[in-house]
């Protein structure tokens, strides 16, 4: 290993990327991440040192879940010292949920963490994943004065580097499959790579990297649409098991006047389930108060995400759940932006 160059551990967890047509069959299937340098040559070009582990049984990232957030977790807390950032193979169907998750568990990162995946397998002739990988090791290894360049979760995918925890899968199709509507992008791949360090998340080095592993899955996302029923909603809302909510609102946080929404609300507020409202809309912020509409849940007690994703608002109710956190100071750590996905 040659210490002068960066070296990166590139994790692998599944998805589009890691496959290749089987050309006996032409099925797809996962390739062997030991044979990576044999598929993608070009990886011996880049001046770093890669070293990569893989999922015993890779997966579609649908069945993606916190038990495989506590393991990527891991494997960058047990290799910490020894790299100078991570790459993380991911399916794209729910890297935005994985990379918020990773975002609140990595607590104090101070080295590059880059999920990316791809939407055509990187056997494929038209893949995207070749450049998406190569790029993603390239902006893992970037440093200045010795120093990583990148000191948070980001996601990188056709020619743009993300916050993670301010991404959406906004696509099924194009290769442009992510969007931060409420972020700017923190790098471009153009001719150049081009950094744009006022986006950047500045940790605290002062202190010390730790990893949280107790993440809640007793939490309900609720969408609300015309026409949504008492009994449904009471269903959820008054469930026991059901610790705390993300509710997904109209425009700037607004949701139905009726009294028995507000009752509902008020109540499962009243028993310390804490409800966190966000907004439907791709970009923008929850503005409580700003109409009628909002200001009963303001009153309420409700919590604002303001201009959080649906997907970071989530993993961070799962995060805190997990942490313990009082109710009483719940609304307060809540509202406070954590790993730069609020404003
Ligand atoms: N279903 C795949 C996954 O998320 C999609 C992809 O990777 N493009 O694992």
């Amino acid at each position: 290993m040659n210490k002068l160059q960066p070296n990166i551990l590139l994790i692998y967890t599944g998805g589009t990327i890691g496959m290749i047509k089987n050309p006996n069959t032409g099925a797809l299937k996962s390739f062997d991440f030991n044979n990576l340098l044999k598929h993608i040559p070009e990886l011996k070009l880049l001046s770093c040192d890669i070293s990569t582990v893989s999922f015993k049984d890779p997966i579609d990232s649908s069945n993606m879940n916190p038990v495989y957030w506590v393991q990527i977790a891991e494997l960058i807390e047990n290799n910490y010292d020894d790299f100078d950032g991570f790459v993380v193979l991911h399916g794209s169907d729910t890297m935005s949920y994985t990379a918020s998750a990773l975002s609140f568990m990595l607590e104090n990162l101070a080295k590059p963490v880059i999920l990316t995946g791809s939407q055509l397998p990187i056997g494929d002739l038209r893949t995207d994943a070749k450049e998406n990988l190569i790029t993603s090791i390239q902006m893992a290894s970037l440093q200045k004065r010795n120093r990583p360049v990148i000191k948070e979760v980001g996601l990188y995918f056709e020619y743009k580097l993300y916050r993670g925890n301010r991404t959406t899968k906004i696509n099924a199709e194009h290769f442009e499959a992510f969007e931060s509507l409420n972020y700017p992008h923190l790098a471009e791949s153009g001719v150049h790579l081009n950094i744009n360090y006022d986006a950047l998340f500045v940790p605290n080095v002062r202190r010390k990297f730790s990893v949280h592993k107790e993440l809640s899955s007793e939490v309900a996302l609720i969408k609300l649409f015309p026409g949504i029923s008492k009994p449904v909603l009471q269903s959820v809302f008054s469930n026991p098991i059901v610790k705390g909510i993300v509710l997904e609102t109209y425009g700037a946080g607004n949701a139905t006047t009726e009294n028995w929404f507000i009752e509902l609300v008020s109540d499962t507020i009243k028993r310390g389930v804490p409800i966190i409202n966000v907004t439907q809309c791709s970009g923008g912020s929850v503005s409580m108060g700003q109409y009628e509409t909002s200001s009963q849940l303001k009153k309420q007690g409700v919590i604002s995400g303001k201009d959080i994703t649906t997907e970071a608002a989530i993993t961070k109710l799962m995060y805190l759940l997990g942490e313990k956190i009082s109710s009483k100071s719940f609304k307060t750590v809540f509202e406070t932006d954590l790993r730069g996905e609020m404003a």
